[in-house]
């Protein structure tokens, strides 16, 4: 009976949509302060991340993504796309302070979503990050200073954030949560 109860349990432990996020974006964006804000509701201390940080979190009630936070200092962007097979939604973070480095950021973001090894169309959430810092760009700044209308074939939403005290973070979860029903729906 134990057996049997503890089947039961672990049959509806998996009824949970399971789906696969990566969380990219250039340097300091503020990536890995995200993931821990969302899995632990902690402001970590972080240290640049060379290679990556996983964690699963539950967004929304039958949905279970599994969050890979990819370092991402220029010389090691090349590793990014070991992690696009299977990837279901894209979180993409900007230091909205850093105006200097959006088209740089342009450039990664648009390599990413027509990489060969990422699907087409997978949900794009932007978290325009660092709300806080004076002279941020707000998100309407941050569409045209990474050209975001150019980005036709994704469906995207941006969310302005400060993840050192989770602001909008888990509104931007929940907006992938649901963009990414949808496009598992349509698969
Ligand atoms: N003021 C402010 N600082 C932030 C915010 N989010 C992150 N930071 C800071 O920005 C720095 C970089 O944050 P990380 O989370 O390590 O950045 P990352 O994107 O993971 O960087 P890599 O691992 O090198 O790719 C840290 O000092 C964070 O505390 C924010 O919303 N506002
Ligand atoms: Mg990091």
């Amino acid at each position: 009976m134990g057996l049997f109860l503890s089947k039961i349990v672990n049959l509806i432990g998996n009824w949970d949509t399971k789906a696969r996020i990566v969380m990219l974006g250039l340097d300091a964006a503020g990536k890995t302060t995200v993931l821990y804000k969302i899995k632990l509701n902690e402001t970590v201390t972080t240290i640049p991340t060379i290679g990556f940080n996983v964690e699963t979190v539950k967004p929304k009630p039958g949905l279970e993504f599994t969050v890979w936070d990819v370092g991402g200092q220029e010389k090691i962007r090349a590793l990014w796309r070991h992690y696009y097979t299977n990837t279901d939604g894209l979180i993409f973070i900007v230091d909205s302070a850093d105006r200097t480095r959006f088209s740089e950021a342009k450039e990664e973001l648009f390599a990413i979503v027509q990489s060969d090894e990422m699907a087409r169309g997978i949900p794009v959430v932007i978290f325009a990050n660092k709300q806080d810092l004076p002279g941020a760009c707000s998100p309407a700044e941050v569409i045209d200073g990474l050209g975001l209308r150019q980005l036709r074939d994704n469906p995207w939403h941006i969310q302005g954030t400060v993840a050192t005290n989770g602001g909008g973070i888990y509104e931007g979860f929940s907006e992938l949560a649901d963009m990414v029903k949808t496009y598992k729906r349509g698969k």
